[in-house]
């Protein structure tokens, strides 16, 4: 054992050594003339030149990944690349992968996509309930205001099928079966109208839709909830009696939600519950889809994705349209392009023939990943632009060197409270790494346009000029109020830290469009347990390690400890395993070996296991790449597996 990345404590003592793979910076640019050849080394002229070389080949079916890590500057020029230089939309990012169905399911009911909250109001509130939601591992600055908010005398609910260290915080845990969410959704709905205590003044003023609603929530009763979602018809009527009741109330969801083959209809059940109580649009109560990554929200905001301009304005609107095409002196095809599950999808049918991939690592993020591979190794083109050496850039023709956009680069981030802040370098990058937003000017300047931006308050204030959501926010201003959160339309005055307050006004005209129920339905996971493939597997985060674990494994931490499958005690005894005993996990799309975990947090028949160690464990050898219509994101929790003891001889 290395000494510094392997596990540690009591519990692993005596098992084999399982060393996370560390990755180091990239430092100098790579490229190379086949597949077949080693990469070698190349000067940014070289690299530069053959990444327009390639590009320009492939015009009519290129597609960009931008990084939801990197600043809001970088998002906006890596689309504007996209837009203007290749001439498509066919741009996005790992959005895609988490809360693609929060904005869909958001856009629809209330016209905007963003959570509807401040963080602090989540202090100021009497009830939290946290959703499919590990915040106390995934977001754990967010949930510094949870418990600032439970300090205050707000209560807590936690719904999750495991007994998260969130969960462990609530006064009720609610442990649903995987995939139960609307039955559990709409079950608390119907109670709340036949207890009486829908907001009908609200539901009257603000909404449209209820009497389907009400009507299609009917057959939910608590019993039938009981028996779909396996939680005590009690529980659920409490949640549903706290929530109606409570004065202020915040429901705080994040990818127990959205990674379902019906995301979408997930988030939607969840909003119906605040158009029928009144929650949304007031100081204190509210929708908070936790984002993911440090900037998902504000690669979104920038454009980054296939059917936004900046400023989350629709390409299919002429008008807004033309004031773009004025502004880049270009002009922009009338259509959606494809999103990230689609361009995976074009790589098979031929649409797509090269990408270029700044600072995402599909190869290893994608559900079904050994079929990701194969649709990236089958590109005629791949460049990727990122900070280390991924299993993505192993797989390219040119790599570029990027400065981190946390701590080596100036711009701004948006976070999951839609507020922009302003980021600064403070370390010098490593070798010859060059910031994101220059290498892509370098690439447009090649292909025939030429951008100059002196820095990165220049990009910013080319938005502004084109996103009244951000118009009134010039760099000054956000370094004077910390931060700022759209809309933010003028330059001298502030709007409230929550959205949709119009909805409450007296003045019909001033409400303006109505938020409408969203009519879904039930709807179980795609992949089936049965008698071959009895256990389901959700997959998801621990503290300690951060998604593909390319920036969180080179770093020594006595709380890593490598890739597990979990189980319940007493799955564990009735397969006769034991704790660090590798076993056999098998899907119906791959098998990989992991030593066993025992939680007392799961319940028979689940097992959870996490995406941070997939060189060592590809736990996306076993998800299902099962999408949602709507928002194009996989059924990244729920997957039907079985686990095989080992022979004998194959135990070390
Ligand atoms: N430490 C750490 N923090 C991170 C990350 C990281 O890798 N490490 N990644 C960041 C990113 S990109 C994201 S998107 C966020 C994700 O943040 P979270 O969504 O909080 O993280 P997950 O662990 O993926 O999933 C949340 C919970 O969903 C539950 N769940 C599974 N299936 C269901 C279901 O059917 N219904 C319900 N109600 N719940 C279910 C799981 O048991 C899990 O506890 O975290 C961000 N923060
Ligand atoms: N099984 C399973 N799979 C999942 C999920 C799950 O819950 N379960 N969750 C999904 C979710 S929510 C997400 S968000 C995805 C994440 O999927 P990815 O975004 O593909 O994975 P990351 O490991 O976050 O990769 C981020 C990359 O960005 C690079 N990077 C960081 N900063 C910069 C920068 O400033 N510039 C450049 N150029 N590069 C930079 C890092 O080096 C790293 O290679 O995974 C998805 N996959
Ligand atoms: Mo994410």
């Amino acid at each position: 054992m290395s000494g510094t990345n392997g596990p540690r404590g009591q519990a692993t003592k005596g098992r084999r050594d399982r060393v996370p793979k560390t990755y180091t910076r990239l430092t100098h640019p790579l490229v190379r003339d086949s597949r077949d050849e080693p990469f070698r080394r190349a000067t940014w002229e070289e690299a530069l030149t053959r990444t327009a070389e390639g590009l320009a080949a492939h015009r009519g079916a290129f597609a960009m990944l931008a990084c939801a890590r990197a600043t809001n500057e970088m998002n906006y020029v890596a689309q504007k690349f996209a837009r203007v230089v290749m001439g498509t939309h066919n741009v996005d990012s790992c959005n895609r992968t988490c809360h693609a169905p929060s904005v869909a399911g958001l856009s629809a009911a209330f016209g905007s996509g963003g959570g509807t909250s401040s963080y602090e109001e989540v202090e100021h509130t009497d009830l939290i309930v946290m959703w499919g939601s590990n915040a106390r591992f995934a977001h754990p600055i967010f949930f510094q205001h949870v418990l600032k908010g439970i300090h205050n005398g707000a209560r807590m609910y936690a719904v999750d099928p495991r007994r998260t260290s969130t969960a462990q915080w609530a006064e009720s845990w609610l442990g649903l079966n995987v995939g139960t969410d609307i039955a559990m959704a709409h079950a608390i709905g119907r109670e709340i109208i036949h207890a009486g205590l829908a907001n009908m003044a609200f539901i009257e003023r603000a909404t449209t839709g209820f009497d389907e609603y009400a009507k299609l929530v009917e057959p939910w009763t608590l019993s039938l909830a009981e028996k779909v979602t396996g939680v005590p018809a009690e529980a659920i009527r409490d949640l549903a009696h706290a929530y109606a009741r409570a004065e202020r109330a915040q429901l705080c969801w994040t990818l127990g939600i959205t990674e379902h083959h019906n995301g979408t209809d997930n988030v939607r059940a969840l909003i119906n519950l605040s158009l029928l109580t009144g929650h949304v649009g007031r100081y204190g109560s509210g929708l908070q889809p936790l984002r993911g990554q440090n900037n998902v929200q504000g690669g979104g905001d920038m454009g980054a994705i296939p059917n936004r301009l900046p400023g989350f304005q629709d390409i299919l609107d002429a008008d807004i349209r033309h004031r773009f095409e004025q502004a880049w002196g270009t002009t922009l095809v009338p259509h959606y392009g494809l999103n990230l599950t689609e361009m995976f999808e074009g790589m098979e049918d031929g649409t797509i023939r090269a990408v270029y991939c700044i600072g995402e690592n599909p190869a290893q993020s994608e559900a079904d990943s050994e079929q990701a591979v194969r649709r990236l190794s089958g590109l005629d083109f791949l460049v990727v632009q990122d900070i280390f050496m991924t299993k993505t850039a192993q797989l390219a023709d040119v790599v570029l060197p990027a400065t981190a956009g946390w701590a080596e680069t100036d711009g701004t981030t948006t976070n999951s409270e839609r507020r922009v802040q302003r980021v600064r370098k403070a370390v010098v990058p490593p070798g010859e790494a060059r910031e994101d937003v220059d290498i892509i000017c370098d690439v447009a300047s090649r292909l025939g346009h030429d951008w100059k931006y002196a820095d990165a308050e220049a990009v910013w204030n080319e938005l502004r000029a084109v996103s009244p959501l951000h118009f009134g926010m010039t760099y000054d201003r956000l370094d004077e109020h910390q931060g700022i959160q759209w809309p933010c339309p003028d330059t001298d005055a502030l709007e409230p830290p929550y959205l949709h307050g119009r909805l409450w006004d007296a003045d019909p005209a001033r409400r303006g469009r109505l938020a409408p129920f969203g009519l879904v339905q039930h709807d179980p996971p795609v992949d089936v347990t049965d008698e071959e493939y009895p256990l389901r597997l959700t997959t998801g985060r621990r503290l300690d390690s951060y998604n593909t674990g390319v920036q969180s494994s080179g770093f020594a931490s006595p709380l890593r400890r490598g890739e597990y499958v979990e189980l319940c005690p007493e799955d564990a005894r009735r397969y006769g395993v034991e704790v660090d005993e590798e076993v056999q996990v098998t899907s119906r799309r791959g098998s990989v070996r992991a030593p066993v975990w025992v939680d007392p947090g799961l319940r028979p028949g689940l097992a959870f296991m996490t995406m941070h160690f997939p060189d060592e464990v590809d736990t996306n050898k076993l998800t299902i790449e099962a999408n949602c219509p709507i928002a194009g994101t996989a059924e990244f929790k729920a997957s039907a597996i079985r686990i095989d003891k080992l022979p004998i001889a194959a135990i070390r």
